[in-house]
């Protein structure tokens, strides 16, 4: 089933220059880039972004980094997209990361883990409006998905 999930590039994968190494994955992978944008949250977002986490003695720490510098915002689209970009980060904690994998290739510190990814489908919905507008969402095809995906 087609899904969409919200990617950031963290402060540190925008201060180390990765964006274009994040995205280059996904598009060899296949997946579909539907919206893109350079920002830096604010508090009250990045709050709400985290806001699961809200109890636990990092939440101040996240949050504070989060908004520290500028993020690469990004909504991808492809069959189970989801479970995909999951499995291409690698776990929360680089150095439990397998290589091949953006935090284990690219990573080592738990806190500055380079890359944000939905954790399931109805979290990625809630995600991509903290962040984009229905209007910043472009639907489109790429003219080789039918070599990507198989046979409908
Ligand atoms: P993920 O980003 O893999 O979904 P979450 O949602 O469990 O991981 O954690 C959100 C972010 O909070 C992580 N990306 C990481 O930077 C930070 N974080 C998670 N656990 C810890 C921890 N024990 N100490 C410090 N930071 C943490």
């Amino acid at each position: 089933m087609m899904e969409r999930t919200l990617v950031l590039v963290k402060p540190d994968g925008v201060q180390r220059g990765l964006v274009g190494e994040v995205i280059g994955r996904f598009e060899r992978r296949g997946l579909r880039l539907m919206a893109l944008k350079l920002l830096r949250i604010d508090r009250a977002v990045a709050e709400r972004h985290y806001a699961e986490h809200r109890t636990k003695p990092f939440f101040d720490q996240v949050v504070a980094f989060v908004t520290s510098s500028p993020v690469v915002a990004m909504v991808w689209t492809a069959p189970g997209a989801v479970a995909l970009v999951r499995t291409m980060m690698g776990p929360t904690n680089p150095q439990a990361a397998p290589p091949g994998t953006i935090r284990g290739d690219l990573g080592i510190d738990l806190g500055q883990n380079v890359i944000h990814g939905s954790d399931g489908a109805n979290r990625a919905e809630e995600e991509i409006a903290l962040f984009f507008g229905p209007d910043e969402l472009v639907e489109w095809g790429r003219d080789h998905e039918r070599w990507i995906h198989g046979p409908a």
